[in-house]
């Protein structure tokens, strides 16, 4: 009898994508791929989660949105050698807060520069565009203030918070360059570049470079 496998509905070029297979990768959890490049995936997607925001894992009878709970999940459900979330409850207290940061700080105001760009011209926001960019600002920042004592966001570990991390600092500074003075946010970049769980979704990411909205630079 064959086992079942989580199936992940994700895209390789996507960064929420990318924050979840790298825990997949980091612990060498069997999946199946459900790559939404394929129209049947994405319809499967679909029927899953109205909202057709990926990833979205399904195990069972269990369908999980949000790469942040994906990780969760897996972190629950498939336990290996790289702990995402620390046994010790104050430390994951910061994970999961270094967590909303990414997401919020860096992933959210780098996607609305992005998505701003596929709109029409007349549709376009560029009061929210700047904002967003002063957002980054700030983020890069903070940021770069925190990892003078760090290798990873939180530490010595490389947890959850280092999965959002690896993505959206990776398509900030191709949306918005992280500027020479922040120079520890650069290197931490640089780690999570090297990091092999994130090389290889970069490397699985590569044939989509074109798709990038403002055009994909030539390094990375
Ligand atoms: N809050 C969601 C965000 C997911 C998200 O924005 N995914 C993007 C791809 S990186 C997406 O689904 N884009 C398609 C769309 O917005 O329709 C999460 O943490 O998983």
């Amino acid at each position: 009898m064959p086992v079942a496998r989580p199936r992940l509905y994700a895209h390789p070029f996507s960064s929420y994508s990318q924050k979840a297979l790298i825990a997949l990768y980091e612990n060498q959890i069997a999946f199946d791929y459900r790559n939404l490049e394929d129209a049947q995936a994405s319809a499967e997607l679909a029927a899953l989660w109205p909202m057709r925001r990926f990833p979205v894992l399904v195990d069972g009878d269990r369908t999980v949105i949000e790469a942040t709970s994906v990780i969760e999940y897996l972190h629950l459900h498939y336990p290996g050698q790289v702990k995402l979330i620390p046994d010790d409850d104050d430390t994951a207290l910061e994970v999961r807060m270094l967590d909303r940061f990414f997401d919020n700080y860096i992933s959210t105001p780098q996607q609305k520069v992005v998505l701003d760009r596929l709109r029409q011209e007349a549709d376009r926001d560029p009061h929210g565009v700047k904002e967003a960019r002063a957002m980054l600002e700030t983020a890069y920042a903070w940021l770069d203030e925190r990892m003078a004592t760090r290798e990873w966001a939180v530490g010595a570990a490389f947890t959850l918070a280092d999965c959002g991390a690896a993505p959206f600092l990776f398509y900030a500074d191709w949306t918005h360059p992280i500027d020479a003075r922040f120079a520890r946010v650069r290197a931490y970049r640089e780690r999570l570049l090297a990091r092999p769980s994130f090389k290889r979704a970069v490397d699985e990411a590569r044939p989509y470079r074109p798709y990038f909205p403002l055009g994909a630079p030539d390094r990375d």
